[in-house]
């Protein structure tokens, strides 16, 4: 094979590993040092965890010729992320006995984080989730990842239908090797690695990570339109009818490098709900035998679907499904975001939505999050629902524990507060101090930015005005910050890409606007845009389409077209 041809070297990490095993029990077992073998650092993320170290104490530790403070990060996998307050209330003293950080996380995806777990504690926490039954298998690694689907299931039964995809879907494509169940959880091995099929995976799994979500309009809060494969439900008088399917989304890039870019899903048509796990399965063989395994930064399926076209994508799923595409069903979005606060659901019940800055929960300030969600699981029946923009719903509550809810919700913080529209729709990636990838901060910062933005609102009248405003330490986009009205790109420590221009729907992505500039910069261009925008706009315009058509940026309607 020539140079140019060579295999990614993750590649043969994945054909070597035994299925995901690795070396991962010896080094677990290796006293010497806080870490893992560094195949086994890709490998464990197939496990649900990440190998990173603390960055704001690196350079001190680097002068005591001390090795990284090594501890992991560990995704759980909770489809359409739906937990019961057992769960919750285990999920929470876990993160205070085995966590450094002792914070939960809610990601963009519908699940929680733990940041901070030594090595000697991974195990012990991967039983402790296994006894409530969560798991973390695939939540990271190059195979399908937590599925989402709208949040709110209760409010509809198409809700609930919808959701009982998500799981059928998630449980559809995990992946067979008893790795997980071996590793952690002690179970005996029982299959010789070379009797171990992967039917769907094959031993070197995907290319690259997959993410699926399910939308139910008028509500994009799952952002559909960032993921491999997406399922817009069409329903005729409140039943589900099928699915518009959507593959190719896609938010990461790399600065400088043109041939990166993030993507909108593209239309393959409309399929009968009975067909969704079989064109799941066609979509993930399709990318796995026809994505890119040599290159990783155009593994993602978003330049598989772009490099063959729309058309001979499709031709191949119906091949592989034997499920022909009918013409895609109307539909409407209206929102990329959370509805906060009250939802009446099914049967009377109730749906708090609450505001979780940036997804970060724990006990820190004047903060304490962490103690008043455990005193509500405490008394709560209902469920436990976090959404993909990190919030999180109190849900099914009767009416009659409603005002208990709400003044537990109230007394911590989590309800009633005084919140800007710009701040109720704002989201955040994790950033520094945990993840290796960070150019800049991002939820460390971004809610005193907010702070400063406000005034800005304020001072021209647009202080309800639900912006949509992301911002990430770099551009793998995990804050989904190409899909925001306004958006901040980590470039270097205290400086930003910024971009405008999309559409508060999550159906166009934003543009370049300034590059490399700081917060007195951010701050003096917002003050003019905001002023023109107060000033200049059309009854019902959006902030987002107002700089579009005021020829600020020019709208993005394809990924090919983002740099232009
Ligand atoms: Fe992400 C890598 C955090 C959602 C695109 N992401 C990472 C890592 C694991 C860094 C690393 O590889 O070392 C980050 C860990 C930080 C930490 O300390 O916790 C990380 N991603 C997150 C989370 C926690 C952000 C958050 O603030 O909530 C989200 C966890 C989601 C989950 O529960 O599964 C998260 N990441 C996303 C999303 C949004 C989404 O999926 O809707 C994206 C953009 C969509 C997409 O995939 O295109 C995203 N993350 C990436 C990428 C770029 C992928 C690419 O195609 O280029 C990377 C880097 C990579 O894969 O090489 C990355
Ligand atoms: Fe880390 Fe970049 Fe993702 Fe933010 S966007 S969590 S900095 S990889």
């Amino acid at each position: 094979m020539s140079e140019a041809k060579k295999l990614s070297p993750n590649e043969g990490i994945k054909s070597r590993s035994h299925f995901l095993r690795g070396t991962i029990l010896e080094g677990l077992a290796d006293p010497s040092t806080g870490g893992l073998a560094a195949d086994d650092t890709q490998l464990t993320k197939f496990h649900g965890f990440y190998q990173q170290d603390d960055r704001d104490l690196r350079s001190e530790r680097k002068r005591q010729k001390l090795e990284p403070l090594h501890s992991f990060m560990l995704r759980a996998r909770v489809p359409g992320g739906v937990m019961q307050p057992k769960q919750w209330l285990a999920v929470d003293a876990i993160a205070r006995e085995l966590t450094i950080f002792q914070s939960i996380r809610i990601t963009t995806r519908q699940t929680f984080q733990y940041h901070g777990i030594l090595k000697r504690n991974i195990k012990h926490l991967i039983q402790s989730l296994g006894r409530e039954m969560l798991d973390s298998i695939a939540a990271c690694g190059d195979v399908n990842r937590n599925v989402i689907s709208n949040t709110n299931p209760l409010e509809s039964e198409l809700h609930g239908q919808v959701h009982e995809y998500a799981i059928k879907i998630s449980e559809h494509l995990l992946p067979r090797t008893r790795a997980y169940q071996e590793i952690w959880l002690d179970e005996e091995k029982v299959a010789s690695n070379e009797e171990e099929a992967e039917p769907i995976y094959g031993s070197t799994y995907l290319p690259r990570k997959f993410k699926i979500a399910l939308a139910i309009p008028p509500h994009n809060d799952v952002d559909l339109y960032a993921n491999d494969l997406g399922f817009v439900a069409i329903s005729e008088n409140g039943e589900l009818v099928g699915f518009n399917v959507f593959v190719g989304g896609g938010m990461g890039s790399t600065h400088g490098d043109k041939a990166t870019y993030p993507q909108i899903a593209r239309g393959l048509g409309f399929i009968g709900p009975e067909n969704a796990i079989a064109v799941s399965e066609a979509v993930v063989l399709t990318q796995r035998d026809f994505g890119d395994r040599v290159n990783r930064k155009h593994a993602r399926l978003k330049y598989t679907v772009d490099d063959m076209g729309v058309d001979a994508f499709r031709a191949e799923v119906e091949k592989r499904s034997g499920i022909e595409f009918q013409e895609e069903r109307p539909f409407e979005f209206t929102m990329h975001s959370d509805r906060l606060g009250w939802v009446k659901g099914l049967e009377d019940k109730w749906n708090l939505t609450l505001f979780i800055e940036n997804g970060r929960i724990w006990d820190r300030d004047e903060k304490r999050y962490m103690t008043g969600l455990r005193e509500i699981a405490e008394m709560h029946e209902g469920e436990f629902r976090m959404t993909a923009t990190q919030n999180l719903i109190i849900a099914n509550v009767p009416e009659a524990k409603k005002e208990q809810v709400e003044s537990l919700a109230r007394e911590y913080g989590l309800f009633g507060q005084t919140l800007s529209g710009l701040r109720r729709n704002s989201m955040a990636c994790v950033a520094l101090p945990t993840c290796g990838l960070a150019m800049a901060e991002a939820e460390r910062y971004l809610p005193d930015l907010v702070t400063k933005m406000d005034g800005l609102l304020a001072k021209h009248d647009l202080a309800e005005e639900p912006i949509v405003i992301r911002m990430t330490g770099c551009p793998n986009g995990c804050a989904r910050p190409f899909l925001a009205e306004i958006a901040f790109v980590g470039k270097g420590p205290g400086k930003y890409n910024f971009y405008l221009g999309g559409d508060g729907k999550g159906e166009r992505l934003n543009k370049l606007y300034k590059e490399n500039v700081g917060e007195d910069v951010i701050l003096e261009e917002l003050d003019q845009l905001l002023s023109a925008y107060a000033n200049e706009r059309e009854a019902g315009e959006r902030f987002g389409d107002f700089v579009i058509r005021q020829g600020v940026v020019k709208a993005t309607i394809e990924g090919r077209d983002f740099h232009d």
